[in-house]
């Protein structure tokens, strides 16, 4: 039995995109799960996997934590309908999940961090607005919300240019099927559209049509997600 440790914020809301992407990877190798919700000052939840972050998944016995070593855990467990095909498939994979770390999610962040704190469970919210704030600089998430997006959402849209090209030429970042690297993307879209009612993205942008496909996939697992 694989058991999810996964985010949650009022009303239920499960935004996390790193889970998400465990979350794709499950059910892309027809795995089923039962989730543990854990708020962002229950980490007692997860200290049994030496965690201070979710994803962490326990399979059996075997607690697994961060995201990018649960796939290649569940390739190794449950060989059939493989996550990687090849060392190719995993070092593409490996490339699209750092881009989304360190330049899409960043990108996202400030045009929505207001509306994230807004859901935020209350009991949560001085923890999210110490640590959130010291990577902010500010504690006033309105304000620095408001003034990132001035700016506009197209220095947002600018970085989803490696994907824009891709999706031109195939439905997928992996080609004709979806794979790791478009859960990693799709999972950043889920954390932006559970928090927020912003429109990231024009609907003639390759990415749009991509988002939708993405949506609906697996029986609109992300679709049927509880959003803004
Ligand atoms: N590298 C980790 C990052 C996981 C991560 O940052 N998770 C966030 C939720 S999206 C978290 O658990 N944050 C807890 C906190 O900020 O205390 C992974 O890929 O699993």
């Amino acid at each position: 039995m694989i058991t999810l440790y996964d985010l949650v914020l009022q009303d239920d809301r499960r935004p996390s995109p790193f889970c998400w992407r465990a979350k794709f990877a499950l059910t892309h190798k027809g795995l089923k799960w039962t989730e543990v919700p854990v708020g962002f000052t229950e980490k007692d939840k997860i200290a049994f996997a030496g965690s201070q972050t979710v994803p962490v998944i326990k399979d059996g016995e075997t607690p697994v934590k961060d995201s990018w070593a649960i796939a290649p855990h569940l390739d190794k467990a449950y060989p059939d309908k493989p996550l990687f095909k090849s060392e190719m498939a995993l070092s593409y994979a490996r490339f699209v999940s750092g881009w989304v770390d360190t330049a899409v999610q960043p990108a996202m962040f400030p045009i929505v961090v207001a509306d994230l704190y807004g859901i935020v469970r209350p009991v949560d919210q001085p923890y999210f607005l110490e640590s959130r704030g010291k990577r902010l600089g500010t504690t006033d998430f309105a304000d620095f919300q408001a003034k990132a997006r001035e700016k506009g959402v197209a220095s947002f849209r600018a970085v989803l240019e490696p994907a824009r090209r891709t999706l031109r030429e195939q439905p997928f970042l992996a080609g004709n099927h979806p794979a790791y690297p478009d859960y990693a993307l799709a999972g950043a879209f889920l954390w932006a559209g559970i928090a927020s009612p912003l429109a990231l993205l024009e609907a003639d942008d390759p990415v749009h049509a991509w988002r939708e496909r993405m949506f609906d996939l697996y029986d609109g697992m992300g679709r049927k997600a509880k959003a803004a």
